[in-house]
């Protein structure tokens, strides 16, 4: 029997993804992502002064701010050929890291979380921890009220297999408040070197503009112990926990077997914390950023097709026939890639000199009892992200200890009337690249291809579905009215549809 299943929008994401999804026989045929919602961001840059380039793409969004700041700032800094003092450098790896770490845990309690929690269960909680008898109560009280969905975002679940184990259920549950504190703990790690955040005020080209006085050093060893504790008792139990609970998705939203990375967290020796490079059918190749491209043919755009983002155009079109999303498709070396912190850690652990990621990588599956073909999958990206939350936490340390107090993180430096530059890094989400050409002193040019663009991209100019697209075919679907297996493919990814259609 055929079925048609259309989610709009999909909640505890940010920004505005719809999915139309095709069934037969109980599994997904066909699925179209659909990014929502137009803004703009790179024709608002056109015309205006460049050293507005890393305050503007920053509100993008509130989410990776920061990575939006750092990729801009390393555009400049090839268009001005700026000189980065070595605490310049710490400090930015120190602010994006933080902002992972803030993500990271974010996505997994908050956003996610609630696909294997069960809620409900809590109604009936009669333990002693406080802040789940608070949550409880106020589960009551507001169940109470009569109002059309009185406990959201928790309630109402859809009636699918959640965490039996009511210890667990409970552990992870009681961890969800905790997460709201240790988020806050991993915003003013960032802050303390960022001037504030969510929008990074220090981010400038040649540094950062903040300095590293012997007390920042000394709160931000305190804040980042906070995280290491909540990293070690509660997330990484937590992600191993629900993997356990849940094995079958580790089979589930294998998106396209393509990867994209690009190097991101310089250390002093040069080497990035983060290798870039392409893995096709588990093929490692160093980064070609000559071959990324971005098609239009099923985007709401009247611009060229199949552009290099050094000349991409952004022409809005609303009522182009055919199209079904206002991101683009972003193809590398003309296919569809998936990015994020599965193809940052399966690019890294793979490249030559990264072997000792490789081997923890590999003794943690083999504690899993797991295959490294379970990691192409919905579980296998929540553990990606939790495994790299581990690595950030310890290079933290490290680059806390390089800072040396006051002395210069900024170079100073002066803007060419005419130049052009890129930037890339990565963001929680993915691979991150921005493009800017100056002219007569003013942005001739800004383009951003963005993680979520990759991921939840439409189809291509030759009909090749996007990696999110890919990762639910073939899915199958046990209750059409309540496909949660659709909301775990999806969130899997940490989609921003915020960032996606910039
Ligand atoms: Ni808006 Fe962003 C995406 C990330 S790009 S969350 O996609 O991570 O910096
Ligand atoms: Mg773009």
């Amino acid at each position: 029997m055929k079925d048609v299943i259309h989610l709009s929008p999909i909640t505890r994401i940010e920004g505005h993804l719809g999915v139309q999804v095709d069934i037969d026989d109980g599994k997904v045929t066909a699925a179209r992502v659909t990014g929502e919602m137009f803004r703009g961001f790179e024709n608002i840059l056109r015309g205006r002064h460049p050293l507005d380039a890393q305050q503007i793409t920053q509100r993008i969004c509130g989410v990776c701010p920061v990575e939006h700041g750092v990729a801009s700032i390393r555009a400049q800094d090839m268009a001005y050929k700026t000189e980065v003092p070595e605490n310049g450098r710490l400090l930015r790896n120190l602010i994006q890291a933080a902002n992972f770490i803030t993500s990271h845990i974010t996505h997994f309690y908050l956003l996610s979380g609630l696909d294997f929690v069960n809620v409900a269960s809590l109604l009936s909680y009669t333990g002693n921890d406080r802040a789940l008898i608070g949550l409880r109560d106020w589960a009551k009280e507001q169940l109470q009220t009569g109002s059309v969905n009185p406990v959201g975002p928790f309630l109402p679940q859809w009636p699918a297999g959640l965490l039996e184990n009511p210890e667990l259920n409970a552990t992870v549950l009681r961890h969800y408040v905790d997460a709201i504190a240790a988020r806050r703990t991993g915003h003013k790690l960032g802050a303390l070197f960022a001037g504030k955040l969510p929008h990074a005020a220090s981010l400038v080209p040649g540094g950062v503009t903040e300095q590293a006085t012997a007390i920042k050093i000394t709160q931000a060893r305190a804040l980042l112990d906070e995280l290491r504790a909540f990293y070690e008792q509660s997330y990484l139990p937590d992600i191993i926990g629900v993997a356990g609970a849940f094995p079958e998705y580790f089979k589930l939203g294998r998106s396209c077997g393509n990867f994209l990375a690009y190097d991101a967290f310089p250390e002093a020796d040069g080497r990035p914390v983060f290798a870039a490079g392409s893995l096709c059918d588990a093929k490692l190749q160093g980064l070609n950023i000559g071959q990324i491209s971005e098609d239009v043919r099923f985007s709401w755009f009247s611009s060229g097709t199949g552009l290099h983002p050094k000349d991409g155009q952004t022409k809005p079109a609303p009522d182009k026939a055919g199209a079904y999303s206002w991101l683009k498709a972003p193809r590398y070396e003309g296919r569809p890639m998936e990015v994020g912190a599965l193809a940052r850690l399966l690019v890294t652990s793979a490249t030559p000199g990264y072997e000792a990621l490789g081997k923890h990588l590999h003794s943690t599956l083999k504690s899993l009892s797991l295959p490294v073909s379970a990691l192409d999958s919905v579980l296998g990206r929540h553990l990606a992200r939790g495994l790299e939350t581990g690595l950030l936490i310890e290079r933290c340390e490290a680059w806390l200890d390089a800072l040396k107090p006051d002395q210069p993180s900024f170079t100073d430096f002066k803007i060419p009337d005419a130049c052009e530059g890129y930037g890339l890094t990565e963001a929680a989400r993915g691979a991150l690249g921005h493009w800017i050409r100056v002219s007569e002193g003013r942005i001739a040019n800004y383009q951003c291809v963005v993680p979520t663009t990759w991921n939840c991209s439409p189809r291509d100019d030759r009909g090749v579905a996007g990696p999110m697209e890919k990762a639910l075919e073939g899915t199958a679907i046990a209750d059409p009215k309540a496909p949660i297996e659709v909301a775990r493919i999806i969130r899997s990814f940490d989609p921003c549809l915020a960032c996606a259609v910039h």
